[in-house]
């Protein structure tokens, strides 16, 4: 029953947004997100089937070539969305991988839920691969495809990449379904993680729930004739070059200079961009913020912060609540220190395009980055990317993967409140020179190890030809 595709990736959502023109006639639009630019070159050149929910409830749109790749859409029901996608995967693994900043829900409703759907993206890439294929499973919300798909098919050379990360074995544990969920991920050659810790919890969780000899990035499967299964880490990036080009158009520029204008002219601007998702400390760093201005360390109309939360998951409760706190604290902010014609705080509840994120960014002196616990977070990097002149200072939460590579940003304990707003004021003082030099090495290192890297890297340890790519863990 094979298919004719050579690569084919399967992820949550389809690399495309429908959309509607003026007379009703639908199209697809390729969606902004990362990963559909890291992988359209090598789905382009090698023949690539990408299979995904296209978003919304009820039946799939039949199979469609888009960007040069081919789509199949998923179908799910809106009970299956609520409980696979809102339920299981928003509501049970996303809050368990990221330290249970709040708690995670166990329902085997939600869990029946995710298996039958794991099943239907599994049979699907079945269908599409063509003999010998390589399937790249993407995320989260598809750790049983691996398994699914090498029973189906053995042939394939199966890889998966974990955005998220991955827990400590003390709080994985308390997956009830923890033993499926690895033995899940372990139908695949190769694991990849963004952090080298995630890795090794991985390969800890191995040995210690599946009783597996796991050891220097290698786990073994006595019941599969020794199979090996590789895990080791590959941090994601950015498409680097085009944001720095992007933020060197001159209508990006004076956007920048317009709204620094429009809010007032400031000597600071700081700024905050996340999906709203309690992931990202979005709290942390507005309490920090009051604090400076209560304190009277820095003053409404000196500085002004810019916070962009792009709606997210907004049936999920906890992510209802957030936006509820979030919403009373700039309220309170605003209402205790702003003035007329100065607000103490800008809160965007919006999502933008990539011309305005850009200028957004060039316009920003400090960028702030406090997540509690973030798989990468590509908004540390997309800062570094566009300060092309080589201004700005980067505040980065070390519970981020970015904080492995950009080591030369202020790194802040986002739970340390005096800490953070010591972080804080030494950004807003930074000398141009020290600026300028660690903003230097950042750029560096994004360029050099841009989104393209990161495919190419991934691909080709799962091609068996460059064992060096990733970083192999040792326990
Ligand atoms: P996210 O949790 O979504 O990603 P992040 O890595 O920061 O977090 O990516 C967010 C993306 O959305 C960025 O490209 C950013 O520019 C964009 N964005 C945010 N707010 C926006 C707005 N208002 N308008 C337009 N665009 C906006 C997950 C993991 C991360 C991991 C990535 C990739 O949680 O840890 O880095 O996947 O693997």
């Amino acid at each position: 029953m094979a298919g004719d595709y050579d690569l084919v990736v399967v992820a949550n959502r389809l690399p495309v947004d429908r959309v509607e023109g003026p007379d009703g006639t639908p199209s697809w639009r390729r969606s902004p997100g990362g990963l559909v630019t890291a992988l359209e070159p090598v789905m382009q050149r090698e023949d690539g089937a990408w299979i995904g929910w296209a978003g919304t409830p009820g039946e799939p749109p039949e199979p469609f070539d888009a960007e040069g790749v081919h789509c199949v859409g998923i179908g799910l029901s809106a009970e299956e969305v609520e409980d696979y996608y809102e339920g299981f995967s928003n509501g049970t693994l996303w809050p368990l991988y990221h330290d249970v900043i709040v708690a995670p829900n166990y329902h085997r409703r939600w869990w029946e839920a995710y298996v039958r759907v794991n099943e239907r993206f599994a049979q699907a890439a079945a269908e599409q691969a063509a003999r010998g294929a390589t399937v790249w499973v993407q995320d989260y919300q598809l750790q049983l495809v691996p398994r699914m798909l090498r029973r189906r098919r053995p042939d394939l050379r199966i890889g998966f990449f974990n955005h998220i990360p991955f827990p400590p074995f003390e709080i994985f544990a308390q997956l009830p379904w923890r033993g499926a969920i690895l033995d899940g991920l372990l139908g695949a050659d190769l694991v990849g993680f963004q952090r080298p810790a995630d890795a090794s919890n991985f390969l800890r969780a191995c040995r210690r729930a599946m009783a597996l000899p796991a050891r220097r990035g290698v786990v073994r499967l006595p019941d599969e004739g020794d199979r090996q299964v590789r895990a080791a880490s590959f941090p994601i990036s950015i498409d680097a070059v085009a944001l720095d080009e992007l933020a060197r158009r001159p209508e990006v520029q004076e956007r920048a200079q317009e709204i620094r204008r429009d809010l007032g002219d400031p000597q600071y601007v700081l700024l905050g961009v996340d999906r709203l998702d309690y992931t990202k400390g979005i709290l942390h760093r507005l309490k920090s913020f009051e604090e400076l201005l209560a304190d009277g360390r820095v003053q409404v109309g000196e500085a002004v912060l810019v916070q962009v939360a792009t709606p997210s998951r907004e049936r999920v409760d906890q992510y209802v609540q957030l936006r509820q706190d979030v919403e009373v604290t700039v309220g309170r902010i605003n209402g205790t220190y702003a003035e007329i014609g100065k607000a103490a705080v800008h809160y965007l509840h919006h999502s933008y395009g990539r011309e305005e994120m850009a200028a957004l960014f060039l316009a920003a002196d400090v960028m702030l980055v406090t997540s509690l616990r973030d798989g990468m977070n590509l908004v540390a990097k997309e800062y570094v990317a566009s300060r092309y002149d080589e201004k700005g200072v980067l505040v980065l939460s070390e519970f981020t993967g970015a904080a492995d590579e950009l080591g030369q940003a202020v790194m802040v304990n986002p739970h340390d409140i005096d800490g953070l707003k010591d972080a804080v004021i030494r950004a807003l003082h930074m000398p141009a020179r020290e600026a300028g030099r660690r903003m230097r090495a950042m750029r560096r290192r994004v360029r050099e190890h841009d989104v393209q890297r990161w495919a190419a890297s991934f691909l080709e340890a799962l091609d068996g030809l460059g064992d060096q790519a990733g970083t192999a863990i040792d326990l």
